[in-house]
């Protein structure tokens, strides 16, 4: 038996203010071709579906479309909703598509919806636990001692319909949580004081556990505890990270995981140069100049309106930064001593010296000294 995972699909993200929008269609438009090529027994999305609670309606457009091609191909789909999904929104008409084998986490009441597949002699249980707050937990089961995260999820493990008996069954769950040990990057929203680790202990009965939120493709500890990533770059922080579907074959032996790379329709990437390199034909020729660009400059001198500059080339440019002498080391600019006895010009040899890590240039000096001169005729 063979099942896809992925998760975070964050539909209707922004990025520096650039709508993601056209990126999220093709790459759902791949996924679906794969799915159609590799007919998997079934898709696992581990929340985060949209990425704000109230979705836009380009966002609910593409979900719709999204769970009608996947209906018509007969492919059961088990979703659930992760800290960004409003879980009541998320679910809605989800008792009335169960039928079409598009089954979505309702909120979270204590039960954990649960399906089984069968195919070739394996039995799979998808247990479905969308994304739980210890206070959402402690709701609902009143007894029990709930202080954190962990807790939370181990009790509502523990209220699972967890059927041990049948050995030749295995147990998958989705959740969506972080898993503590698992690596972060900037576009995960971190929660305040950062006391929403889980501890993989808690997921020990499960032969795989598919997770979401966490943006980065990961395993945490075995194999089979695994985060399947984002299917596109959500921040610069992830550009060199390789974005795929996590495919889930489970046999007679046990579970074991491979990847299907995906491919964006724009590039998420960092450039870097001086000006006049990241200008200069030879050096953009071929690339994809579409991409969503970070381009970072090295020149030591700012360059005048660079960003509306490098944009006539890389139109969807998103960010542009410096590395040079003055970024590199930031110095304190403290207040100058013994004022009285220095000139003007030393003073401000001083300022920029301290500012910009680097001496000022001859044309720079000159066009100081005559300021001053301006200044103090005025
Ligand atoms: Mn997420």
């Amino acid at each position: 038996m063979k099942l896809f995972h992925i998760s975070d699909l964050h539909l209707g993200k922004k990025l520096n203010e650039f709508s993601m929008i056209e990126d999220q269609e093709f790459i759902l438009r791949e996924i679906l071709g794969i799915i159609d090529e590799e007919k998997p027994n079934g898709v696992l999305i581990a929340g985060d579906v949209y990425d704000k609670s109230i979705p836009s309606e380009e966002a609910m457009r593409l979900w719709d479309d999204f769970l009608i091609s996947l209906a018509a191909m007969k492919v059961p789909v088990f979703a659930i909703s992760g800290n960004h999904d409003s879980a009541i929104r998320f679910s809605n008409h989800g008792k009335l598509v169960d039928s079409t084998g598009i089954h979505l986490s309702p909120v979270y009441d204590g039960a954990a919806k649960c399906f089984t597949l069968t195919d070739g002699g394996i039995t799979v249980n998808i247990h479905m636990l969308p994304f739980v707050k210890p206070v959402t937990v402690r709701g609902i089961f009143e007894g029990e001692e709930i202080a954190d995260y962990t807790d939370a999820c181990r009790v509502a493990v523990r209220h699972m319909d967890l059927d041990k008996s049948d050995k030749s069954a295995k147990n998958i769950l989705i959740a969506h949580q972080f898993v503590t040990g698992a690596v972060r990057c900037d576009s995960e929203e971190v929660s305040v004081g950062g006391l929403d680790n889980v501890d993989a202990s808690v997921f020990d009965d499960f032969d795989y556990v598919a997770l979401g939120h966490i943006h980065g493709k990961q395993t945490i500890g075995r194999e089979t505890v695994r985060y399947s990533g984002t299917p596109l770059k959500y921040s610069f922080s992830e550009k060199d990270h390789n974005k795929s579907i996590t495919v889930v074959n489970v046999d007679a032996g046990g579970v074991s995981v491979s990847e299907i790379p995906l491919k964006p329709l724009r590039d998420l990437r960092e450039i870097r140069g001086t000006y006049e390199e990241l200008t200069a034909r030879d050096n953009y020729a071929g690339t994809n100049t579409d991409d969503y660009i970070h381009a970072v400059l090295t020149d030591e001198n700012d360059v005048v309106n660079a960003f509306g500059k490098l944009q006539t080339i890389y139109p969807n440019l998103m960010k542009l930064s410096y590395d040079n002498a003055r970024t590199r080391e930031q110095r304190d600019v403290s207040d100058a001593v013994d004022v009285e006895n220095r000139t003007p010009l030393e003073l401000f040899e001083e300022f920029y010296e301290k500012q910009n890590n680097a001496p000022m240039n001859k044309e720079q000096r000159d066009f100081v000294i005559g300021c001053i001169g301006d200044i103090w005729r005025a």
